[in-house]
């Protein structure tokens, strides 16, 4: 690994000095040989957080180390100026620490420049549509694509506005939309847009938002938008928490310098992209990503094992008092509701690719969790939950059902999430975008009299406001009252004595 000599001067050095060359790195470090004076944007990705800094930045800088200098990164946040504030006084470069037994460092250089959205829309649309740039990438989390039902909800504010108005774009099918008409307008050429958070068939999600807005805006450009723009689907994985001042203290320790915003992650990671590019391609397969024709496998496989058992951990440890992953997967019986609902329900109802050993993949997704390098608490994935469970959870639900397997697996579940929604909301923990309607809803219940009925209509209510309405469970008063005879239970009895009653039945009904 060559190190660069001039270029790094933003990384403050701790004790207020600035490197000005990169040499002054202890060795071990890795950093890529390329100089960032030769590198052109070619990408434009939404929601600059952790995940991606992780993720899609790393492959791209290791991209960027073999020549293709043509695939430099803008990042776009949403709303908070936060990322652009910490990281554009160290020009856009960060540390990345992979944490298992062993501690990598990298920095990692492929971010040229960081928007703020909200700040300067037009600057955002300027860029998208640069002739230059071939490629948009969105990790914005499931909030940001204002689904219902998986459908584009028409009746968010959000969307109201750019239904009503392009001219400062709020949602992500705004700015696409606004930039598509720009792109056409001023001959910029095709564009290739690539979903990446963990939501299925996310490029067909954001291909009817972007379309239904151009179907309101401009119709030529709706038309040159089916030709000139695709949109694909990807499957991403890499376990990366939050970042914590035990992480800044490693960094600045191992390094001698300061980042105002190191990142960590696990060593594992996995990007499969759906083979749909009306732009250039990035020759991102030679530096590990897979492009597939058919990406609904490794979506299904990576949700509903991975995210679906992040989920089910995350609710089991919250209800336990549990502050991270791996410490909730210490009680046998979280480990073992865990390994027997992948194993049992879930693997018996889920697509997964040809090549993959869905018994190998469980394993190591236990295996992933186990990791206790790196925490990852189970509030960063309770978080949302309301926008998670209908990708993590209901269609396996409904699949069991028709399956006849193991419903009892699942309803536990249920009541468990929902018991957790009021634990969240009487200790004023819930980080939900439904937060509202949920507090509003359990306020109503809490002043009314007969228990039974009312355990009832309140977890109906909670499970509708998380739009379990649409899926067929919902509708099946046998599962429903396994539910409610589960969360009635979980007032009086242990959850710890419950999962290991189940766990060590031997069936799964
Ligand atoms: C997690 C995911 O926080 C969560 O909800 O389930 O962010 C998970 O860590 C990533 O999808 C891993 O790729």
């Amino acid at each position: 690994m060559v190190r660069e000599v001039s270029k790094i001067t933003a990384l403050k050095r701790l004790k207020e000095k600035e490197i000005s060359a990169i040499e002054t790195l202890p060795p071990g470090i890795v950093i890529e040989s390329y100089k960032r004076e030769n590198l052109q944007p070619g990408i434009v990705h939404f929601g600059v957080g952790n995940f991606h800094r992780c993720h899609q930045a790393k492959y791209v800088d290791n991209l960027l180390s073999q020549n293709h200098f043509q695939w430099g990164i803008i990042g776009v946040s949403m709303q908070s100026s936060e990322a652009k504030d910490k990281l554009a006084p160290q020009d856009y470069l960060y540390t990345e620490v992979t944490l298992s037994h062993t501690t990598e460092i990298k920095i990692i250089r492929s971010i040229l420049d960081i928007l703020v959205a909200q700040e300067n829309q037009s600057e955002v649309v300027r860029q998208v549509s640069d002739p230059r740039i071939k490629l948009v990438t969105t990790t914005i989390t499931e909030k940001g694509y204002y689904l219902s039902n998986g459908q584009l909800n028409k009746s968010s504010p959000q969307v109201i506005s750019d239904i009503t108005s392009l001219s400062r774009p709020s949602t992500i099918y705004g700015f696409l939309a606004a930039s598509v008409i720009q792109r056409r307008q001023h001959g910029s050429g095709p564009l290739s847009v690539v979903c990446c958070d963990n939501i299925q068939s996310g490029g067909n999600c954001l291909r009817a938002g972007v379309e239904a807005l151009l179907d309101v805006h401009d119709r030529d450009s709706l038309a040159w938008s089916r030709e000139h723009i695709s949109f694909a689907s990807s499957m991403v994985d890499r376990v990366t928490p939050v970042t914590d001042s035990n992480l800044r203290q490693l960094v600045a320790s191992k390094l001698n310098l300061k980042d105002a915003w190191p990142v960590s992650a696990e060593p594992f990671s996995q990007w499969v992209i759906e083979n749909k590019f009306a732009a250039e391609r990035p020759p991102l397969d030679l530096v590990g990503v897979v492009f597939s024709n058919d990406i609904s496998g490794y979506e299904q496989m990576k949700l509903r094992f991975l995210n679906a058992g992040h989920s089910i951990v995350a609710v089991l440890g919250y209800l336990m008092n549990k502050e991270h992953v791996h410490e909730a997967l210490q009680q046998p019986a979280i480990f073992e509701f865990l390994r027997k609902t992948l194993l049992n329900v879930v693997l018996p109802t889920t697509k997964i690719p040809a090549a993959f050993c869905g018994e190998k993949y469980i394993k190591q997704v236990l295996k992933r969790f186990q990791n206790n390098a790196l925490p990852y608490k189970v509030h960063q994935v309770n978080t949302d939950s309301s926008q998670k469970i209908q990708q993590r959870w209901f269609p396996t639900i409904d699949a069991v059902l028709e399956r006849e397997i193991g419903p009892k697996y699942m309803s536990l579940l249920i009541a468990a999430w929902v018991v957790h929604i009021e634990k969240a909301v009487n200790e004023e923990q819930l980080n939900d975008p439904l937060k509202t309607e949920f507090s509003a809803a359990l306020v109503g219940y809490s002043q009314k009299k007969a228990p039974d009925t009312n355990d009832q209509a309140k977890i109906y209510n909670l499970l509708k406001i998380a739009g379990a309405e649409h899926f067929r469970f919902f509708m099946l008063d046998a599962f429903m009252e396994s539910v409610i005879d589960y969360y009635q239970k979980l007032q009086t009895t242990d959850l710890n004595q419950i999962l290991t009653d189940l766990v060590t039945q031997r069936s799964y009904d």
